[in-house]
Protein backbone atom coordinates (compact mmCIF):
# COMPACT_ATOMS: atom_id res chain seq x y z
CA UNK A 1 0.00 0.00 0.00
CA UNK A 2 1.20 3.39 -0.99
CA UNK A 3 2.36 5.69 1.92
CA UNK A 4 0.16 8.71 2.68
CA UNK A 5 1.71 11.83 2.98
CA UNK A 6 1.58 11.90 7.16
CA UNK A 7 3.49 8.52 7.18
CA UNK A 8 5.99 10.09 4.38
CA UNK A 9 6.41 13.01 7.17
CA UNK A 10 7.21 10.92 10.11
CA UNK A 11 9.84 8.60 7.96
CA UNK A 12 11.42 11.76 7.18
CA UNK A 13 10.57 11.40 3.22
CA UNK A 14 9.10 14.64 2.96
CA UNK A 15 10.34 17.86 5.17
CA UNK A 16 8.28 19.10 7.71
CA UNK A 17 8.88 20.93 11.27
CA UNK A 18 8.88 18.02 13.92
CA UNK A 19 8.14 19.25 17.19
CA UNK A 20 7.47 15.77 18.73
CA UNK A 21 7.54 12.19 18.22
CA UNK A 22 7.58 9.12 20.23
CA UNK A 23 7.24 5.54 19.31
CA UNK A 24 3.54 6.23 18.39
CA UNK A 25 2.71 9.55 16.69
CA UNK A 26 4.80 12.09 15.53
CA UNK A 27 3.82 16.03 15.64
CA UNK A 28 4.83 18.84 13.55
CA UNK A 29 3.78 22.33 12.14
CA UNK A 30 0.55 22.71 9.84
CA UNK A 31 2.24 23.92 6.28
CA UNK A 32 -1.14 26.06 6.21
CA UNK A 33 -1.53 27.56 9.62
CA UNK A 34 -5.34 28.70 10.91
CA UNK A 35 -3.95 30.19 14.12
CA UNK A 36 -0.28 31.75 15.27
CA UNK A 37 -0.10 27.98 16.85
CA UNK A 38 -1.24 25.27 14.92
CA UNK A 39 0.16 21.56 14.75
CA UNK A 40 -0.68 18.39 13.49
CA UNK A 41 -0.62 15.48 15.86
CA UNK A 42 -0.75 12.02 13.52
CA UNK A 43 -0.08 8.71 15.24
CA UNK A 44 2.17 6.54 13.12
CA UNK A 45 -0.32 3.82 12.11
CA UNK A 46 -2.36 5.27 9.31
CA UNK A 47 -5.75 5.10 10.50
CA UNK A 48 -7.60 6.86 7.57
CA UNK A 49 -9.88 9.04 9.98
CA UNK A 50 -11.18 8.53 12.86
CA UNK A 51 -14.43 6.74 12.00
CA UNK A 52 -11.56 3.96 10.75
CA UNK A 53 -10.47 3.97 14.24
CA UNK A 54 -11.25 0.09 16.34
CA UNK A 55 -11.46 -0.84 19.81
CA UNK A 56 -8.13 -1.97 19.03
CA UNK A 57 -6.66 1.04 18.75
CA UNK A 58 -8.34 2.25 22.17
CA UNK A 59 -4.92 2.98 23.70
CA UNK A 60 -3.47 4.69 20.85
CA UNK A 61 -6.23 7.27 20.86
CA UNK A 62 -6.17 7.50 24.34
CA UNK A 63 -2.61 8.66 23.85
CA UNK A 64 -2.98 11.42 21.07
CA UNK A 65 -5.35 12.86 23.84
CA UNK A 66 -2.51 13.32 26.32
CA UNK A 67 -0.24 13.89 24.27
CA UNK A 68 -1.80 16.91 22.31
CA UNK A 69 -1.71 18.99 25.46
CA UNK A 70 1.65 17.70 26.33
CA UNK A 71 2.93 19.10 22.98
CA UNK A 72 0.76 22.77 23.63
CA UNK A 73 2.15 22.90 26.98
CA UNK A 74 6.25 21.84 25.61
CA UNK A 75 5.26 24.67 22.98
CA UNK A 76 4.22 27.46 25.10
CA UNK A 77 0.84 27.86 24.19
CA UNK A 78 -1.20 25.83 26.81
CA UNK A 79 -1.66 28.66 29.64
CA UNK A 80 -4.42 30.94 28.06
CA UNK A 81 -6.00 27.52 26.24
CA UNK A 82 -5.98 25.63 22.88
CA UNK A 83 -8.41 23.93 20.61
CA UNK A 84 -8.19 20.04 19.34
CA UNK A 85 -10.18 19.38 16.24
CA UNK A 86 -10.41 16.11 14.64
CA UNK A 87 -12.30 16.57 10.56
CA UNK A 88 -13.27 13.11 9.88
CA UNK A 89 -14.42 12.45 5.71
CA UNK A 90 -15.95 15.03 3.47
CA UNK A 91 -18.57 17.12 5.13
CA UNK A 92 -15.99 17.05 8.12
CA UNK A 93 -13.66 18.49 6.12
CA UNK A 94 -10.68 16.11 6.22
CA UNK A 95 -8.30 16.65 3.29
CA UNK A 96 -5.73 14.15 4.38
CA UNK A 97 -7.49 10.17 4.44
CA UNK A 98 -4.34 9.64 7.90
CA UNK A 99 -5.87 10.42 11.42
CA UNK A 100 -4.37 13.47 12.31
CA UNK A 101 -5.32 15.84 15.60
CA UNK A 102 -5.00 19.69 15.15
CA UNK A 103 -3.55 21.50 18.06
CA UNK A 104 -4.69 25.07 17.64
CA UNK A 105 -3.71 27.70 19.87
CA UNK A 106 -2.12 31.29 20.03
CA UNK A 107 -5.73 33.33 19.51
CA UNK A 108 -9.14 33.55 20.81
CA UNK A 109 -11.38 30.45 19.17
CA UNK A 110 -14.67 31.01 17.81
CA UNK A 111 -17.64 29.17 17.77
CA UNK A 112 -19.35 27.56 15.91
CA UNK A 113 -16.35 26.69 13.46
CA UNK A 114 -16.67 27.30 9.78
O1 LIG B 1 -6.21 18.91 7.63
C1 LIG B 1 -5.10 18.59 6.85
C2 LIG B 1 -4.04 19.59 7.23
O2 LIG B 1 -2.81 19.12 6.74
C3 LIG B 1 -4.24 20.98 6.64
O3 LIG B 1 -4.42 21.92 7.70
C4 LIG B 1 -2.95 21.27 5.89
C5 LIG B 1 -2.01 20.23 6.45
N1 LIG B 1 -0.98 19.79 5.53
C6 LIG B 1 -1.13 19.32 4.28
N2 LIG B 1 0.04 18.98 3.75
C7 LIG B 1 0.98 19.24 4.71
C8 LIG B 1 2.40 19.11 4.78
N3 LIG B 1 3.12 18.64 3.75
N4 LIG B 1 3.01 19.50 5.91
C9 LIG B 1 2.31 19.98 6.95
N5 LIG B 1 0.97 20.12 6.95
C10 LIG B 1 0.32 19.75 5.84
P1 LIG B 1 -7.66 18.31 7.36
O4 LIG B 1 -8.24 18.13 8.72
O5 LIG B 1 -7.48 17.02 6.61
O6 LIG B 1 -8.35 19.36 6.54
Amino acid sequence: MEKTLFQKICDREIPATIVYEDDLCVSFKDISPGAPAHLLLVPRKPIPRIAAATAEDQSLLGHLLLTAPKIAREQGFADDGFRLVINCGKNGGETVPHLHVHILGGRQMEWPPG
